[in-house]
């Protein structure tokens, strides 16, 4: 009986305590205090392109990228891009195609994602990938997510598209911990929707690809209705291949020597500029690089943000 009533007044304590005591909030996200008040939208993000197509092999044409994606996290890469294709009945990254580059199952890369955000937790993380086989959205793509551990972490949008002056505060998503946004190219906006799994070009246009103009001349490539496009978030594409043939349709690969010169800030900056116009004069959201090892596109993103 005592004990029961003295354990009733400590509960009541403890009750009465914690609904004084603030809730605990983020006070540095993504690195930075400045950015815990800003939109998820009015950040700018380094992305790694292909993020999954690593290799220290030089000889190893279909590459984008020298180190891994630990590593690019590592050095502040916070869009992680890639495409997926069938392998036999598992959802692979592959560059192309499987037999040209396998980068190992969806599920195996995200679960080193999840590593990351574990260890990480004042990280928003955005996750871009591109669908070309049509997988299925909810039958192959949610339970690689399910078996990662990454659904739950995932951001949910009340209402879809989200325009870019309606997104939350990186402070609150990371206060929520719903803090990692994933996108697809392909096949989300579909009957079979899954919450978490948003159609990208209904809210993020982006540049050209395959681009070899070394002047990146800026032009909305694609996008998709109904949000205007100064509602929509934009990527640039900073990746400048190279056409190694340049006969007919020419063999465009992107080129390693040239990313200290791609990923430097003052290209960066040229792009983002030349972009601005088109994106309500807003910074780009995601610089998307390969070799993200290489150049210095990090110090692009800091100067992008206001923080350098
Ligand atoms: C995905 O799979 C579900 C369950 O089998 C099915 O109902 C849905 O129609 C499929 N979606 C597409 C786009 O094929
Ligand atoms: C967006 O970010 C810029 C810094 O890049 C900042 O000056 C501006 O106030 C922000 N706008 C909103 C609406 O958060
Ligand atoms: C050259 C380049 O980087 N192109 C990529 C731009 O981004 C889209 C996707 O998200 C890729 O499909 C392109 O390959």
């Amino acid at each position: 009986m005592f004990s029961r009533s003295v354990w009733g007044l400590v509960s009541a304590a403890t009750l009465a305590l914690a609904a004084t005591l603030p809730v605990k909030r983020a006070t540095v996200c993504n690195g930075h205090a400045e950015l815990c008040t800003r939109l998820y939208s009015n950040v700018t993000y380094a992305g790694a392109h292909d993020s999954f197509a690593f290799s220290s092999d030089p000889l190893a044409l279909a590459r984008d990228q020298e180190v891994d994606v630990p590593t690019q996290l590592s050095l502040g890469i916070r869009l992680l891009q890639g495409q997926a294709h069938m392998s036999g009945s598992e959802l692979h990254f592959c560059h192309t195609s499987c037999d040209l580059f396998d980068g190992g199952s969806v599920q195996d890369y995200l679960t080193n994602v999840k590593t990351f955000l574990d260890a990480n937790p004042n990280e928003v993380l955005t996750l871009l990938f591109t669908n070309p086989e049509g997988a299925n959205v909810s039958t192959v793509w949610k339970p690689a997510f399910d078996a990662a551990g990454i659904s739950d972490l995932a951001y949910v949008p009340s209402s879809l598209p989200v325009a870019q002056g309606d997104w939350p505060t990186l402070g609150s998503m990371i206060d929520s911990g719903k803090r990692v946004v994933v996108f697809l190219d392909a096949g989300a906006d579909g009957a079979d929707q899954v919450d978490f799994i948003l159609p990208e070009f209904q809210m993020i246009w982006e540049t050209p690809f395959s681009v070899t103009d070394p002047t990146f001349p800026c032009s909305v490539d694609r996008i998709n209705g109904p949000l205007s496009t100064e509602d929509h978030m934009y990527m640039i594409n900073q990746s400048l291949n190279k056409n190694i043939i340049p006969v007919g349709a020419g063999v465009i690969v992107s080129d390693p020597l040239d990313a200290a010169t791609t990923n430097g800030v003052d290209s960066i900056l040229v792009n983002a500029n030349g972009c601005a116009p088109l994106g309500a004069n807003r910074n780009p959201s995601f610089v998307l690089m390969d070799f993200v090892n290489l150049g210095d596109g990090f110090t692009a993103v800091d100067q992008l943000n206001g923080l350098a």
